[in-house]
Formats: structure tokens, sequence, C-alpha cells
């Protein structure tokens, strides 16, 4: 598929699937570099907060793993997988020339553990049931010119989403899994089922659910997300989940087009 059409199909279903979303020869060496800072964060040689990135500390499980741009964690790949071309090419079609820093982390879960995040958009602190007129203008504003994926390390089928849902208001039946019983089934979801080395490019806008597969034995994904970039956009205050990205030693290893998409996150970020 040409990437207007893919692009196109993001813009009205909230997803497209991508086979080649990756620089040559980059997969079996992410998947490597992702269990090792897996294994650096549970044995507590890399300890990743939201506030700071350090070493020597206590060991932590958590399943979403962030700071792998950090020169404490010691793997720059997670950085040039950022601002490889492949990336860059499907980020121009969606949102064109000029690109800033997102972010770049793992989703790990060890074993067929229980997963589940219920039905949700990804609102944050949006008003969650609002009137028609107020979830069209959050759909409307609120992410607008970010794009994120999910790019499987292991084969993966936990993210459902409602295609097209990112663009209208919620039905009666998703209103009730939104907001009072969000562990339904729903009639209109679609699994989107990645074999390893496929990414998924998503709004998070749409209904969605992460949910452990049946019979999986593992899940391994690279998140990242790239924003679109204008010399005018406004200084915002730190987001809590980045304030680590403020550290002094964050940008000197960069490789060059993600040490360009940092400068340009760092530039609109108030001290
Ligand atoms: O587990 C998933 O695939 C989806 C998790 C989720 O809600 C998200 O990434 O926004
Ligand atoms: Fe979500």
């Amino acid at each position: 598929m040409a990437y207007a059409e893919q692009a196109a199909q993001y813009y009205e279903d909230g997803y497209f699937i991508a086979d080649d979303a990756f620089d040559p020869g980059m997969l079996a060496p992410l998947a490597a570099a992702a269990r090792r800072a897996v294994a650096k964060v549970q044995s507590g040689e890399v300890v990743a907060k939201t506030e700071g990135i350090s070493t020597g500390g206590p060991g932590d499980n958590t399943r979403d793993i962030l700071g792998l741009i950090a020169p404490e964690f010691g793997e720059p790949l997670f950085a040039e997988y950022l601002g490889c071309q492949a990336i860059e090419r499907y980020m121009h079609a969606l949102l064109g020339p000029d690109l800033r820093l997102g972010w770049v982390a793992i989703f790990a879960i060890p074993g067929p553990e229980a997963y589940d995040t219920g039905w949700h958009r990804d609102f944050s602190h949006e008003e969650r049931d609002g009137s028609k007129t107020v979830e069209m203008e959050i759909l409307g504003r609120h992410r607008k010119g970010v794009v994120k994926w999910h790019m499987a390390l292991v084969d993966d089928a936990c993210l459902w989403l409602v295609p097209g849902s990112q663009k209208r208001y919620r039905t009666a039946e998703e209103r009730e899994a939104l907001i009072n019983e969000h562990f339904v089934e729903l009639s209109d979801a679609v699994q989107v089922v990645l074999k390893k080395g496929q990414t998924v490019f998503w709004n998070g806008n749409t209904i969605h659910r992460g949910r452990a597969s049946e019979g999986m034995s593992e899940r391994l994904a690279m998140m990242g997300a790239l924003a679109q970039h204008r010399d005018s956009d406004s200084p915002q205050q730190v987001a809590e989940r980045f304030v680590w990205r403020m550290a002094d030693n964050i940008c000197d290893g960069l490789p060059e087009k993600t040490r360009l998409y940092y400068d340009r996150w760092r530039s609109l970020q108030q001290d």
C-alpha cells in the first residue's frame, strides 16, 4: 500500500498496519536490546523513573519501560530506531516535514499474566463523560499532531479498537463500556493482530482496549510516538512523565535526527 493510502486509512479508521517500519537489519537487534533493557530494569542496574534515570537501585517489574534514550541504559539503538528513515517516511506522510520527539518505550509482559486495560480513550485528564459538543471538541484538539505506534517484537494481538471512533461521539453501547462496565465485548471492535516485526500506527483517541490474547506466552513491543513541529508552537510545562528528559546528559549521545527531534521538544519546555 502506498504511504498516501495508509495515511488516508489512518485518518479514516484511526489505524493502519505496516510491515516495514524499521530500517533493514534492525529487528533482531531491537528485540535483543529490549530484552536487555527489561533485564536491567528488573535487576535495578537501571532505575527508570519519570523524575529521572539512574543506575544501581531496587529492581522493578514495570510493564512500561521508559527512558530508553538515556545514556544510563547504554542502548543507543533505541534512539536510532526512533530517528530511522523507515519511521520518518511514515511520519512525513502523516504529519508533514517537521517532527519532534514523542517518545520511545517498551511494553513488556513477561508471561501469560492477566492484562486488561478495559475500554478507554487516551484522554488523560480530559472529561470522559461529556456531551456530544464537549467530546467532539476534545477529539478535535487532544493530542492533535501526535502519531503513536506499537511494533511487535514477538507476535502481538493485545490491542483492540473501534475503527473510526476517533472521529465521532460514542454510541450508547460504547458509553456503557467507557464509563461503567469496561470489560465487555463491543460489537464494532476489531482485534489488531500483529506478526513479529509489524507496526500498528494508531490514534489513542479511538475507543480501545489492551488485553492479553488467548494463549499469549509473552508480550514484548516497542511503543513510539512523534509529533508535528512548528517553531511557532507554544511552550509547555514539562509533562510529568517526561521530567527525566530534562537531564543534561540526554542529548549528547543522540544520533543526528533524534537529536533534532529532541532539541525541538526541549526548546518548547519551560524550565
Ligand atoms: O495494550 C495495548 O495494546 C493498549 C494499551 C493502551 O491503552 C495504550 O497504549 O494506550
Ligand atoms: Fe490507551
